[in-house]
């Protein structure tokens, strides 16, 4: 790497020993389908434990399948659970392969000094918990407690997040925010005073017409929306997909249109522009329930299909067409809101278009549109009141990002590096379950704020690129073999689910609940755990809300009543008032208005690639989740590198041959760390490439991901900042083929 190391280098030389010979031969392999019948080896299925999958975060609640030896040999959906219906994605079903993937962490590790060498030393976790408690206090008493973060994504997230909390700093932050969803709940706030939500609250199942912009699903695999597309589409249900790239779900859709990237705000304008010239919309909802019609009517009067028509390459004539298959099928109509939508910086107004779109034909709060959502208000087991914070991340970005609703983990990144300005930069990070190398942008800026640390912990399953950064590396045992919090999300109906261990934790490994009360105690904030150990605080959380631990472990899921009969409020323009300034759907956004951003979206030119160069766009593969996948033996089975999609135009210009491997090279000279193979498809534009997500690992100890395939994150230098909420637009960069390595030598 060419960035200066000294005081933090990449460890490449694994310091470890303990249990690395301890291998963990899978009971059989079911990957490839041939999941057996319950009775085909005696004794194989002894029992089931219920949990609810931590391979992506639509969260499937299962049951978990071990044989008579205690061992783990298949994890299947739980039929009560509205997230899955009984059924997981193949990722899911592949979940047992992180258990028994033999790279796994496998003991506490705390960076040293051999020889002048940097590497990591084992160490008992009472070590360990001392090396962090000294380490945070140290950094409390120079520069206050709040100049410690977590960045965290996943279940274990809440128990350090009240770690630090009980500490007094609230710097607690996903990348889940400002690399993937912010963009949308800020735009949909500002719209009808609600967020979209996760799971989101739209109703697939009964919609007469998905509009699908961006979103990928079949290759997204979040589990509901897979199902709920296969149900409304028998039903009937027509599919319109806007994707630059021909994806899975384009090919089932009824209409295709291949934007030019970028430019989707142009095409969702056109699309308003004639659902209001054409008296398509719902006007008795809009009349009903919406603020700023007639100055949206004025805003949209010029942006004619045919003016989008310059700007997305997509006919007039479509516009029109599918603007009217909307309308057709209004109120049951869902112009989805997506989730990864930090495209370009402008992704909140883009949102807010799409909020305003699903407005004009009715489609909030009605069903086939969007539906009210209800959780089990849960309590959480008593403690003191946490310590109140005197400064949060937001006081490094004064007069910015004015509607982040939480924090932004590429915010507080920057914040770490040092400026002359700023009094007081992030001195320590707990990072839990985010592997930050190949999730932030801008690689060369994370590993700035890294080596400006006192203190990183990281708590992590696998030996992913963050470890190699840490002073101390927590190994968390995997979500089948620990207790986490009751699952509680939102959904038609409220549920509970549990997840439990089905197994003892292999190796020296530990559930971060129990990490989290350790370090408190050690720093004399054991109180604010307050329970003995994790049963009693389920147990008593359980009880508060009719159910028990004792309950749940029988059950795995547990289905409430909704508490108001609301699942669709305007359906039958029942009277409501919305959480914004006007009590109405604001099309002109006041709330907007008022922090001096845009009212009303508009159209933005974004940069075109260079001569040679290409845009570089990135998705999902069905049988991966981001780069936390890419070494589990089940599902390197099914995928085990990327490629990169090139238009056979392209391919023809450069002399590509399929299956060839090369180098991607970004607009500011940064080559890929690995290489990748060709893919010559007329399922990409010409002026884009294409790959998944998550390959390209560099740290040698994941023996089946190193070097297999590239890593979008590797080129994606350039970032255009949402002002709004400070989403960190990931898709202006520009890539050229390359048929050598670049400088940097990988890891
Ligand atoms: N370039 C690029 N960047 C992106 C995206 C992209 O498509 N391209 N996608 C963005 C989006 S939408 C999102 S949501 C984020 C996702 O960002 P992340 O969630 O950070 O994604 P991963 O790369 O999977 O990193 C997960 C880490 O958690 C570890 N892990 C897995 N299970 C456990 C566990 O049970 N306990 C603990 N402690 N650790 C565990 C894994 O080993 C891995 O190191 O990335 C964003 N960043
Ligand atoms: N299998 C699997 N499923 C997952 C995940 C996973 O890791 N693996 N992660 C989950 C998470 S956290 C998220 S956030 C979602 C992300 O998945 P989604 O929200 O569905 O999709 P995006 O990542 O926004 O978009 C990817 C698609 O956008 C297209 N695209 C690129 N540029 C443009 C453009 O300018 N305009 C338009 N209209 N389309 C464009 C790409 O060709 C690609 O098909 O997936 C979820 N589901
Ligand atoms: S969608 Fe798949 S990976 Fe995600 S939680 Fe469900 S089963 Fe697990
Ligand atoms: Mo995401």
């Amino acid at each position: 790497m060419s960035i200066n190391m000294n005081r933090r280098d990449f460890i490449k030389v694994a310091g470890m020993g303990a249990g690395s010979l301890a291998f963990a031969t899978p009971l059989f392999d079911f990957t490839k389908g041939e999941v057996l019948a319950p009775d085909a080896v005696p004794g194989m299925y002894a029992k089931k434990t219920p949990t609810y999958c931590e391979i992506c975060f639509w969260k499937c609640a299962g049951w978990v399948h071990t044989n008579q030896d205690g061992t783990i040999w298949k994890v299947t959906g739980h039929d009560d659970d509205p997230h899955s219906n009984g059924r997981l994605c193949p990722r899911g079903t592949g979940g047992v392969g992180m258990y028994n993937d033999e790279d796994r962490l496998k003991t506490p590790l705390i960076r040293t000094e051999v020889g002048g060498i940097q590497t990591f030393r084992e160490a008992s976790w009472d070590e360990a918990f001392t090396y962090i408690a000294e380490g945070l206090k140290k950094v409390g008493e120079e520069h206050g407690p709040e100049c410690t973060a977590l960045f965290s994504h996943g279940s274990g997230g809440k128990y350090f997040g009240d770690l630090l909390k009980a500490f007094g700093s609230n710097n607690i932050t996903a990348p889940s925010y400002a690399q993937c969803r912010g963009p949308r709940e800020v735009g949909f706030f500002a719209t009808y005073g609600e967020g979209v939500g996760s799971p989101e609250r739209v109703d697939i199942r009964d919609t007469r017409c998905l509009v699908l912009i961006g979103s990928h699903f079949g290759e997204n695999m979040h589990n509901g929306p897979v199902q709920e597309i296969a149900q409304a589409t028998a039903k009937g249900a027509s599919i319109i997909t806007v994707d630059p790239r021909f994806s899975t779900i384009a090919s089932k859709s009824k209409f295709w249109l291949p934007i030019k990237p970028a430019t989707d705000m142009a095409l969702l304008l056109a699309w308003m522009h004639v659902i209001i010239n054409e008296g398509l919309y719902d006007e008795d909802y809009v009349e009903k329930y919406t603020y700023g019609f007639e100055d949206l009517k004025a805003h949209v009067a010029q942006m004619t299909p045919e003016w989008a028509y310059g700007l997305t390459t997509i006919k007039p004539e479509t516009i029109r067409e599918t603007a009217r298959e909307m309308a057709n099928a209004s109120p049951r109509v869902i112009i989805h809101p997506g989730r990864h939508v930090t495209w370009y910086g402008d992704d909140t107004q883009r949102l807010r278009a799409v909020a305003i779109l699903n407005a004009l034909l009715g489609s909030w709060g009605r069903r086939g549109g969007y539906y009210n959502p209800e959780k089990v208000s849960f309590k959480s087991y008593p403690h003191p009141p946490f310590p109140k914070p005197t400064r949060s991340w937001k006081d490094a970005f004064p007069g910015k990002y004015k509607l982040a609703g939480l924090s932004l983990a590429s915010g507080i990144c920057d914040a770490t590096i040092p400026t002359v300005e700023r009094d007081c930069s992030f001195k320590a990070w707990i990072v839990n379950g985010t592997n930050l190398i190949h999730t932030l942008p801008n690689q060369a800026n994370t590993l700035k704020a890294i080596q400006a640390l006192d203190l990183m912990v990281v708590v992590d399953t696998m030996p992913m690129e963050i470890t190699g950064y840490a002073d101390v590396i927590l190994p968390e045992c995997t979500y089948l073999e620990r207790y986490d919090n009751i699952r509680v999300s939102p959904h038609r109906e409220p549920t509970l689910a549990l997840r439990m261990p089905a197994a003892k934790p292999k190796y020296n490994t530990k559930p971060a609940w129990w990490m989290a009360k350790g370090i408190a105690e050690k720093m004399g904030l054991g109180h604010f755990f307050p329970w003995n150990d994790i049963e009693e605080k389920l147990d008593w959380e359980l009880k508060q809300v009719g159910s028990s631990l004792e309950e749940m472990k029988r059950l795995g899921v547990k289905k409430l009543d909704r508490s108001y009969d609301d699942l669709y409020p305007m359906e039958n323009l029942e009277d409501f008032e919305f959480n914004t300034n006007t009590g109405k759907i604001e099309l002109y956004s006041t709330a907007m208005e008022d922090e001096g951003y845009d009212p009303l979206p508009k159209y933005k030119a974004h940069e075109e690639p260079p001569e040679g160069y290409y845009r570089l766009i990135y998705g999902r593969a069905p049988m991966h989740t981001f780069s936390r996948t890419a070494n589990n033996p089940n599902l390197t089975d099914l995928m085990d590198e990327n490629s990169v999609w090139v238009n056979p135009k392209v391919a023809k210009a450069w002399d590509l041959k399929n299956n060839q491997y090369l180098w991607l090279e970004n607009q500011d000279g940064v080559v890929s760390k690995t290489q990748i193979k060709v893919r010559i498809t007329e399922r990409i534009r010409f002026d884009s490439v294409y790959m998944v997500h998550g390959f390209g690992h560099t740290n040698k100890k994941l023996t089946r991901a190193h070097g297999r395939g590239a890593s979008d994150a590797d080129l994606i230098t350039k970032v255009h900042i949402d002002p709004e909420m400070g989403g960190t637009g990931m898709r202006g960069n520009f890539v050229t083929f390359r048929f050598e390595a670049g400088e940097e030598v990988s890891s």
